[in-house]
């Protein structure tokens, strides 16, 4: 029996090769033999300011680019989560079960509270919206990147909590951490993560940069003292990430990378490591490009999609309900 995988992008900024690398390869892989949905977070994007023409583009392009990245909608359900009502419904019910005491300790919300002038309280229980993506599906597996795990860990809690009060109801899930390339780092600051919320756009390569940004933006990425090629992630922390999007997108080793840069310098391998990724994201751009030239394909999937996913999450409601006291008229 396959299992049922579920995992969600948020709609801010275009996806980055560490979205990529970290996240969306994976899903690709995990469709062949597993039962898929995709999502693409939208009220999750809310929780910080968003203009609402910014966000139904980007909301549009992310579904374009995890199409583009390879998942196919005839073996994964791919769909925008606002378009199924019961993932806000569900996350009221489960705030009822997580407890404040544990959402402060999310570090992720200490991270992106700290130096803001105003923070909704949404940012505060964005976890729990995460908790009702995922149990809304009886989820087995969540892939994420590295990030994810400390809130996957109260997903698991929460559904083990509701369980305990009301009796069996959801399934625990069990994330998908990848190993390398599950954190790629900034380029412009080796000891913080590729983000789309990063203030510059140095710090990322996005999935649709041009060859020519690519290039650029490469060149320009920090690297450390000494001036060797070698995997090390303590002392070389840039060089290593530089070397792990390397292996990412060649498929060459580490040792095979290090081998091949003995004795060369930051430039050469910096040069080639440019046209690896330029290679490694064409036929992504190639297909993105074709599917902008037919948008109404990309609102039927998505609609499809939402079928698909509200049938299931109609199903998980309705034990929901019955079991927390909720009367059915
Ligand atoms: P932000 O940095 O603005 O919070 P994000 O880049 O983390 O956004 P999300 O939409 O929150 O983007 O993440 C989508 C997926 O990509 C998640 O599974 C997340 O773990 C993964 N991911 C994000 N950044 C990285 C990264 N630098 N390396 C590996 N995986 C990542
Ligand atoms: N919080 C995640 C995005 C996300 C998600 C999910 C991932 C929202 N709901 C459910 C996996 C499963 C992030 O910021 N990367």
């Amino acid at each position: 029996m396959s299992r049922r995988v579920f995992s969600g992008v948020q709609p801010t900024g275009t996806l980055h090769i560490g979205n990529y690398l970290g996240a969306i390869q994976q899903f690709t892989e995990l469709q062949q033999e597993e039962d898929c949905l995709f999502c693409i977070v939208d009220l999750h994007a809310l929780t910080v300011p968003q203009d609402p023409v910014v966000l139904r583009e980007a909301t549009l392009k992310t579904a374009g680019i995890y199409l583009a990245s390879g998942i196919d909608p005839k073996k994964a359900t791919v769909f925008i989560q606002s378009s199924v009502g019961a993932h806000a419904e569900l996350a009221w019910f489960l705030n009822c079960i997580a407890t404040f005491g544990e959402l402060n300790r999310m570090t992720q919300f200490k991270e992106k509270s700290t130096n803001q002038e105003t923070v909704s309280s949404a940012l505060f229980t964005y976890p729990v919206l995460m908790a009702a993506d995922i149990l809304l599906y009886q989820t087995d597996v969540v892939p994420v990147g590295d990030d994810q795990k400390q809130h996957l860990e109260l997903s698991r809690d929460i559904a083990q909590r509701f369980n305990h009060r009301y009796g069996e109801t959801f399934k625990v899930p069990e994330p998908k951490i990848l190993g390398v390339g599950s954190r790629i780092m900034g380029l412009d600051d080796a000891s913080k993560k590729m983000s789309k919320s990063a203030d510059t756009d140095l710090n990322r390569i996005e999935l649709l940069d041009s060859p020519d940004v690519i290039r650029k933006k490469i060149k320009r990425a920090v690297t450390d003292s000494g001036r060797d090629v070698y995997y090390d992630e303590e002392n070389k922390a840039a060089v290593s990430n530089l070397m792990t999007i390397y292996s990412r997108f060649s498929g060459d080793s580490l040792d095979t990378i290090q081998e091949r840069y003995a004795g060369k310098g930051y430039g050469d391998f910096k040069k080639d490591l440019a046209e690896v990724v330029v290679e490694g994201l064409r036929p992504l751009q190639g297909r993105y490009e074709e599917l902008s030239r037919e948008p109404q394909y990309l609102l039927d999937i998505l609609k499809e999609g939402a079928e698909k996913a509200g049938a299931i999450a109609e199903q998980t409601m309705k034990d929901v309900k019955e079991k927390v006291g909720i009367v059915r008229l």
